[in-house]
């Protein structure tokens, strides 16, 4: 199932350009946090109760959920000392430490089966989530693991889709299945299936069209395409990728409930984290959707998109000091 590339993609050199692609991610969410959990410190000149209010306002705010910023208000009450003084350094990192705990009995992502010779892998989200756009760059994850990819282009639906995908497996140099405009998405899938076959192809990644989650004959549709690639290929489709745009925010966890319950998503893929001060939305997920977050979208680039790590995305989130990254790190590396 899913595989997440051990960090052997071309721009993933040392773990330092890692952990600054995620952080230039989360800016907007960091700085927002960062600045009012100093301000509610200062205000109150110490830890009180108004102190934990704003803090939970803040988490709120940064999408994490009604109530997994209650529960993490309720852990720092429970975890400072009221008669003591809490600086807001104290304080970040009480709330890292919670919040990797959070993250560590978040689900994760299945180990990839063993023995599949031909991965396939369907992309899935409302319209505009960055389908497309992940597509490409996860291809050039794949590919430079040296597997052999293929792309489908099976978004017959919007004007321009299919271009658009062929002018990323150009740029790629890959290989893609496409039919006109209007196919049956179907016979696209049916036809690279084949494809994928007759190349020794390792993975094969499915564009499709942007769909809203009440369309009930979309949705069917991709329920069509399921049964097809798992007809074709034994256990196929191996992964489905939620793709959801972190931009949209909690409101969009109803929407993406559908896909999971309709298309079987495995996995989420939160893009364009960098344009949102709504990163907390991964604990929101975890919450509502009880999903993995495999990978972040932080920018419009190949290379930009980074798979997840809980540890540095707490340490993205509140920013870190270099006693506190090992910490961080144990406690999500102790969960399974
Ligand atoms: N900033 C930013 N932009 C992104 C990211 N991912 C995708 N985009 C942009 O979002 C827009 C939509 O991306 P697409 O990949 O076309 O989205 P899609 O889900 O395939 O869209 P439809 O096929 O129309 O449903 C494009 O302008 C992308 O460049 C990201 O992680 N960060
Ligand atoms: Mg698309």
């Amino acid at each position: 199932m899913t595989d997440i590339p051990p960090g052997g993609a071309p721009d993933d050199k040392p773990r330092n350009s890692f952990f600054s692609k995620v952080k230039r991610g989360l800016f907007m969410t960091h700085t927002e946090i960062i600045e009012k959990i100093g301000t509610a410190v200062k205000e109150s000149l110490g830890f009180d109760e108004s102190v934990v209010l704003a803090l939970e306002e803040t988490l709120v705010e940064a999408d994490v959920g009604a109530d997994t910023a209650a529960a993490l208000a309720e852990a720092l009450r429970r975890r400072t000392n009221p008669t003591r003084r809490t600086d807001a350094t104290e304080l970040r990192t009480l709330l890292r430490e919670e919040i990797s705990r959070w993250l560590s009995s978040a689900p994760r992502a299945a180990a990839a089966s063993p023995g599949v010779s031909l991965e396939v892998v369907f992309l899935v989200g409302v319209n505009g989530s960055g389908k497309t756009t992940t597509t490409a760059k996860l291809a050039r994850r794949y590919a430079a693991d040296g597997r052999a990819v293929l792309l489908a282009a099976a978004d017959t639906f919007r004007a321009g889709a299919i271009e658009q995908l062929q002018i990323w497996a150009d740029r790629l140099h890959l290989p893609m299945v496409r039919h006109r405009e209007g196919a049956d998405p179907s016979a696209v899938l049916f036809d690279a299936l084949a494809s994928a076959r007759a190349r020794g192809v390792s993975v094969l990644l499915v564009d499709t069209a942007g769909r809203l989650h009440t369309k009930h004959n979309l949705m069917e549709e991709l329920a069509k395409m399921r049964r097809i690639a798992g007809r074709e290929i034994p256990g196929a489709p191996h992964q489905t990728l939620l793709v959801l745009d972190a931009t949209t925010g909690t409101n969009g966890l109803a929407q993406a409930r559908k896909f999971v319950e309709a298309a079987g998503a495995t996995g989420v893929v939160l893009t364009k984290l960098d344009g949102s001060a709504k990163g907390g939305i991964v604990l929101a997920i975890y919450r509502e959707l009880k999903l993995p977050v495999l990978y972040v979208g932080v920018g419009e680039g190949l290379d930009d998109l980074v798979p997840f790590d809980p540890s540095e995305y707490a340490s993205a989130l509140l920013g870190e000091d270099q006693a506190e990254t090992s910490e961080t790190a144990d406690v999500s590396g102790s969960a399974v």
